[in-house]
């Protein structure tokens, strides 16, 4: 995708956070205890996290008191946010010298996890590369199906279980077909469950352990799924979920649907958690990998 409509893609997705910061709004207004308030009160409604809002609050009173507010205070608060987000581990998938690669999935219900996957075998068909996609969510019936439809969508290959079956097995099939066929990702869709729910955490910790085994260096990454609207509770998902499997990136979704857009900023300096994809809306290319200048362009458009 070209970069201008990438931008485009960006702005359209966050619109909902960049109404809530309105720039346009601080035109032209003296950079006062007022304003600052203000500023303070947006970013802590975005979920920016508390830290990071005193740190750019802090910042713009030194550069900016009582002066008026213009373009430079923009250009200013984008900088600091990119600081804020700057990672040195790039915002890409680490791929294996070996097939195949493997992506294991988590997170609570309905975190966007399926879709997810399905739009990332559809990036990765883009790229050339053959896709099995292991439905060790056994625990809803209607999962396979959800993601068999996808399956057949991207062309992808796919193993599934019986409703009910140990995800383990699962699992354990799936690498084995993987091994087998060659192919060069196989990407592992796990069942919904809240971080509090230790029995469900431990049979993520076994999907995870099967993977291991069979597979020398998988998981490759251990993708957690925040869903965006859940603002700051997202970071305490992560916490547990970080500790039970390791995780290695998050993917934040549903980032056009709130106002929290900000929560990236928090994962990023609270977890030590590279954001690795973001979703933007419902289309299969509304997965993006995550790009922080473009994020901040679009949050404050
Ligand atoms: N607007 C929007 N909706 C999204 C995004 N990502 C996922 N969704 C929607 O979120 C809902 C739940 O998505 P799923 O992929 O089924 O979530 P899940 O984590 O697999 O859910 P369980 O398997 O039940 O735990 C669906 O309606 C998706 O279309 C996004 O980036 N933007
Ligand atoms: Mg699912």
């Amino acid at each position: 995708m070209a970069f201008k409509e990438l931008l485009e893609r960006f702005k359209k997705g966050l619109v909902k956070t960049a109404q809530l910061f309105n720039v346009r709004s601080w035109f032209g207004r003296k950079i006062d205890q007022d304003f600052l308030n203000e500023l303070e009160a947006k970013l802590i409604q975005a979920d920016v996290g508390v830290k990071s809002t005193a740190k750019v609050v802090d910042r713009v009173r030194e550069a900016f008191a009582d002066k008026t507010a213009g373009d430079d205070l923009v250009a200013f608060v984008k900088e600091e946010f990119i600081t804020l987000l700057a990672d040195p581990r790039p915002g890409t998938l680490i791929v294996s010298p070996t097939k195949p690669t493997v992506y294991l999935i988590a997170g609570v219900n309905g975190a966007g996890k399926t879709t997810s996957i399905a739009k990332l075998a559809q990036r990765l068909k883009n790229e050339g590369k053959s896709i099995l996609l292991a439905a060790c969510d056994t625990f809803r019936a209607a999962a396979a199906d959800q993601l068999t439809i996808w399956a057949e969508r991207s062309g992808s290959d796919i193993v599934k279980g019986a409703p009910g079956a140990d995800p383990a097995s699962v699992a354990h099939d799936a690498c084995d077909r993987a091994l087998a066929r060659g192919v060069d990702v196989l990407i592992v869709d796990t069942a919904g469950r809240l971080h509090t729910q230790s029995h469900l955490m431990r049979e993520l910790e076994k999907v995870r352990g099967v993977v291991a085994r069979k597979i020398p260096g998988a998981p490759h990454e251990s993708l957690l799924v925040l869903d965006a609207t859940n603002g700051q509770n997202a970071i305490r998902q992560a916490e547990v979920f970080t500790k039970s499997i390791g995780c290695t990136g998050v993917i934040l979704t549903k980032l056009d649907g709130t106002a929290k857009g900000g929560v990236v900023v928090a994962i990023r300096q609270s977890l030590n958690l590279p954001v690795k994809f973001i979703g933007i809306g419902e289309a299969i290319d509304d997965l993006q990998p995550f790009d922080a200048e473009l994020f901040v362009e679009g949050l404050f458009s």
